[in-house]
């Protein structure tokens, strides 16, 4: 049974409560049930985490090292200026996948970059709340397909 530790960076523990005209009405304990039940027909065993406090997202990386098969994770804004949690995400060699709930590309400039996408299996933005579930299934085929982040 593969192991994943979903992450969310700062502000998204915010989701739902403030600003639902730009990322939805969706709460992150509703996105983190709908994971949590999507998990059991992919044999999944999922941890949570999330922190405004870009530190403790690191130590969280670092203890998934050897323990976990894959990293889901929403970086929040940490996305378009966090080298170091790019490189905390390099560090311990697991497969990542990004998600965003809105679609980074089409927004303000400094969005259009992501710091941690190069070190990402990959990306999906856009599809509100959904993002997280594609990214899950996506983490998950490409963890029994036997494949690494390299
Ligand atoms: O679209 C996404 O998922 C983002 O990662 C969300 C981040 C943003 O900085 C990224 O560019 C894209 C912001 C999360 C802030 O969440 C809020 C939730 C409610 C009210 C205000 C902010």
């Amino acid at each position: 049974m593969a192991s994943i530790l979903v992450l969310n960076g700062p502000n998204l523990n915010m989701l739902g409560i403030r600003e639902p005209g730009v990322y939805g009405a969706v709460t992150l304990a509703e996105i983190e049930a709908r994971l949590r039940k999507l998990s059991v027909s992919l044999g999944a065993e999922l941890s949570f985490f999330q922190s405004n406090h870009e530190g403790a997202l690191l130590d969280e990386i670092h203890a998934a090292y050897g323990k976990r098969d894959g990293i889901l994770i929403n970086p929040g804004a940490l996305t378009h200026t966090s080298y170091a949690l790019r490189d905390g995400l390099s560090s311990v060699g697991l497969p990542v996948v990004e998600v965003h709930l809105s679609n980074i590309h089409k927004r303000e400039a400094f969005r259009h970059t992501s710091l941690t996408a190069a070190v990402a299996v990959g990306q999906i933005a856009g599809f509100g709340a959904d993002s997280y579930e594609l990214g899950l299934m996506a983490l998950c085929r490409h963890i029994e397909g036997g494949r690494t982040n390299a």
